[in-house]
């Protein structure tokens, strides 16, 4: 550890775990986005507020910026450190703290894999709803810092529903406890919500206390082949006025294709253009006679062409990999992701637009469309064609989501759903956002980060 500054790091916090390793700047200097070199100062790994407070407090007089990092499953860049920064790693803070059976609450610290909070709440008979496929890597810090969604996001919100207090590490080195667990709290701003979303660029969120509820009732998944994405719309209306839905899922047929190759087992004989995964309540039998009620009525009307239900958890778990191993699948072909929303009556609009235009303008890529139909979520993927080089893919996919985007403003949609602006889309903020909204934002940030050295680069330029 030559560096001096490190050095006198290393005396303000003399238990710290650092690491200058050359393969811990490459593992914790980058994310799923894989775009970026990573370059980071050094890697930090606290394992109390303290140590936290404390790098904080050596990072505002050494000027040194600090990358708060999670599981890294991020796909914006939220968490890469390109430019010499301290990435700080809450790695090692990953324990449960407290549960209370009253309150209903559990309180953890940020560096825990959602997928322990899962078992976590599960332990005590309830549930920590909020779920994805990332869910054993990535970390509840980094699930705040982008308030994640999800495959529940339909019945249950995003995380941000789910936040009963927080304890943060402002830029400064102050520590906040932000609502304390309370369910109604009138007392002025709600700061807590503030920290939710704002990808580590106001401070690092260390413990926060979550809200668990009742699980849910035993349930089915089903899935239906259908032909076209307007009988898509037609048969969730369908299904979410007979059932209570926990997931309502879209793929087309081009996702199915890569999920297919990369192992998952082909559920229809024939190819049909979309595809929907629905997961929802079967406790009662009458609910289980709704299900097949809201199939029939949509195979009646031809809005459905085909469908398969679950008969088992292993055939429902089957079932989920079409949809859940999407990203996986897609990897090897490194994918220039598009995370947009629109309001759900806009998405037939909004799809046959940008299809149409994808099509016209960009006819050689291999476009991968699925998401949450529930939340008016779309992921458009663009695969990256082999004869085409890694720069010159960015710049073309960079031309496709200016057009995105701008028919987003036309439809007053989001170029950021649920993974986060990071580096990936900051260019594009301002068709989200309004000039008064980033700017108000950049104020928020020198408050809480005079010195503009939490993740900076990320969401705007400071
Ligand atoms: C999902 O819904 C995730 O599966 C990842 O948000 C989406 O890979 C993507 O584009
Ligand atoms: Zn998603």
């Amino acid at each position: 550890m030559t560096d001096s500054r490190l050095q006198r790091l290393k005396d303000a916090a003399p238990q710290l775990r650092l690491s200058t390793d050359a393969a811990d700047l490459e593992h914790y200097g980058r994310d799923w986005t894989r775009r970026w070199t990573p370059a980071p100062l050094a890697i930090a790994l606290p394992a109390s507020l303290e140590e936290v407070q404390a790098i904080v407090r050596w990072a505002n007089q050494e000027a040194v910026a600090v990358v708060p990092s999670g599981g890294r499953t991020g796909l914006s860049g939220g968490a890469v450190a390109a430019n010499g920064e301290l990435v700080l790693s809450l790695e090692r803070m990953n324990r449960v703290l407290d549960f209370d059976s009253v309150d209903r609450t559990l309180t953890v610290q940020a560096g825990i894999p959602l997928e322990a909070v899962h078992n976590a709440a599960r332990e005590h008979g309830l549930v920590y709803p909020v779920d994805f496929a990332a869910r054993g890597s990535c970390s509840i810090g980094g699930n705040i810092a982008t308030n994640a969604g999800g495959i529940r996001v339909i019945r249950y919100g995003n995380t941000r529903e789910w936040i009963a207090g927080l304890t943060v590490v402002t830029g400064e080195g102050e520590v906040l406890r932000l609502n304390r667990g309370l369910i109604k709290n009138s007392s002025g701003y709600d700061l807590r919500q503030l920290m939710i979303g704002s990808e580590g660029t106001l401070g690092i969120v260390v413990e926060a206390t979550l809200r668990l509820t009742d699980p849910p009732p035993p349930t089915n998944v089903m899935l239906l082949a259908l032909p076209s994405f307007e009988s898509l719309m037609q048969v969730f209306a369908a299904f979410r006025e007979r059932l209570t839905l926990e997931a309502f899922e879209f793929f087309t047929d081009r996702a199915l294709h890569h999920v297919l190759a990369h192992g998952a087992q082909k559920p229809f004989d024939e190819v049909h253009p979309f595809y929907v995964v629905t997961e929802f309540a079967v406790g009662f039998d009458a609910r289980e006679a709704a299900a097949m009620a809201a199939f029939e009525f949509c195979m009646e009307q031809g809005l459905v062409s085909d469908g398969v239900i679950s008969q088992s958890d292993a055939q429902a778990a089957q079932l989920w990999r079409l949809r859940e191993g999407i990203t996986e699948s897609l990897a090897k072909y490194r994918p220039y992701k598009n995370d947009v929303s629109v309001r759900i009556s806009a998405m037939p609009a909004f799809l046959a637009e940008t299809q149409a235009l994808l099509g016209r303008e960009y006819p050689h890529f291999d476009v991968v469309w699925f998401g949450h139909i529930g939340d008016g979520n779309l992921h458009i993927n663009v695969l990256k064609p082999d004869d085409t080089g890694d720069a010159e893919f960015v710049s073309q996919c960079e031309q496709v989501t200016k057009l995105l985007s701008q028919a987003l403003e036309g439809h007053g949609g989001s170029i950021s759903a649920e993974h986060g602006i990071g580096l990936v889309k900051k260019a594009y903020l301002l068709g989200t956002r309004s000039a008064e909204e980033v700017a108000l934002m950049r104020g928020i940030k020198r408050v809480l980060d005079p010195n503009g050295l939490m993740n900076p680069g990320k969401l705007f330029d400071t």
